[in-house]
């Protein structure tokens, strides 16, 4: 008897792992902790936000939560007064807010764009990841569904530098500005569409791109950048991944930067892995750089290929383009990437003591 409950228990067992890998060969999802877990990982040496993050992670919160807990740290410490309230003024001298939040087990996107007197971002994108069966709010009434679920508001997120930083531009006649094909060409509006002979179609598709990207590179430089981007990978081994930033200073107001954009300034696939990116947002977000980055892990690129890989691809056809990635796969191997600017990306690992910061080349 005792025989045959043996061999039935060791059958349930043997049936039980072949079940588990199975489902893991089919589903494609194998978790590999060999100790690297938790994680954290951050665009630029933003170490308070990744110790805010890892915290959360450590302590036993989902990665999504530490996620959310990183980049609202980089929010209230107004990270080089591009992330949070009080920076980037538009050409109005108002700051706004993209964020977003993703979940890597479920695929689920939570982000707010051009948000206005809610200064906490990334938590917006939560309620709606959370709160709604949409993706993405804008404006006004993202402001009006953080506040009405909760968050504070509405507040005034212009800052006295900000708002200095905005009378000096206007001192120098809005220059630099965003502008483009547009009379005044030197001064502020109105402007109007520059209505020549010579900007027919063809013209205009013939555009020079690289002019295009010098123009636009003179907005983002290492003192005027900073996107956090961040992912976790919590100790499941399951994956998020977010983005605040109060995006392109002097931009055109109702501007929507890469920032709350799935796949552009950050995505997370718990079957692969995660990305965070910062720079040009305006020309990455032509490209999906993150989505780009894991789904070239998922074909088997080792992250520090991956990411190159997205880079050269912007860098290719915008050869004076600003910007940068991180990416991690899922068993917690990181590498950055950059083209125009030296960049720095934080971990934070059971391997080391505090958050370590890497620089990366062009
Ligand atoms: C944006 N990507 O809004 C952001 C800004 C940034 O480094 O990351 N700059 O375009």
């Amino acid at each position: 008897m005792e025989a045959a409950a043996a061999a039935t228990r060791s059958n349930l067992i043997f049936r039980t792992v072949l079940l588990f890998i199975l489902l893991s060969t089919v589903l494609g999802y194998k978790v590999d902790n060999s100790g690297q877990f938790p994680l954290v990982v951050s665009t630029w040496p933003f170490k308070e936000a990744v110790r805010a993050a890892w915290r959360a992670v450590q302590s036993g919160f989902s990665a999504v939560d530490a996620v959310v807990e990183g980049c609202s740290a980089c929010e209230d410490l107004r990270c080089d007064g591009t992330v949070g309230p009080g920076g980037s003024p538009d050409e109005n001298g108002e700051t706004t807010i993209d964020a977003l939040v993703m979940n890597g087990a479920t695929m689920e996107v939570g982000a707010v764009a051009a948000m206005r007197y809610v200064k906490d971002g990334i938590r917006a994108a939560r309620l709606v990841m959370l709160h709604t069966e949409h993706t993405m709010l804008v404006g006004d009434q993202a402001s009006a569904f953080a506040i009405s679920m909760g968050l504070s508001g509405p507040s005034n997120l212009s800052s006295t530098e900000s708002l200095e930083k905005w009378n000096k531009w206007k001192e120098s006649r809005c220059q630099p500005n965003f502008r483009k094909n547009v009379l005044p060409v030197d001064s502020c509006g109105p402007y109007q569409p520059k209505e020549t002979a010579d900007l027919n179609w063809n013209r205009c598709l013939m555009a020079n791109p690289v002019e295009t990207s010098t123009r636009r590179s003179s907005h983002v430089g290492i003192d005027n950048h900073d996107t956090i981007a961040m992912a976790a990978i919590d100790k499941e081994g399951h994956i998020a991944a977010g983005t605040s930033t109060n995006g392109a200073t002097f931009k055109i107001p109702g501007r929507v930067g890469d920032g709350p954009i799935a796949g552009s300034s950050a995505y997370a696939d718990n079957e692969v892995g995660a990305c965070g990116a910062t720079g040009d947002g305006d020309i990455m977000m032509r490209f999906l750089p993150c989505y780009q980055v894991v789904e070239s892990m998922r074909l088997g690129m080792e992250p520090k290929l991956a990411a190159r890989d997205a880079i050269s691809r912007i860098a290719r056809k915008y050869p004076d383009f600003v910007g940068a990635v991180f990416a991690v796969n899922k068993n917690g191997v990181h590498a950055g990437a950059c083209h125009g600017w030296t960049f720095q990306y934080s971990v934070r690992s059971p391997e080391t003591e505090d958050v370590e910061v890497f620089t990366v080349l062009p």
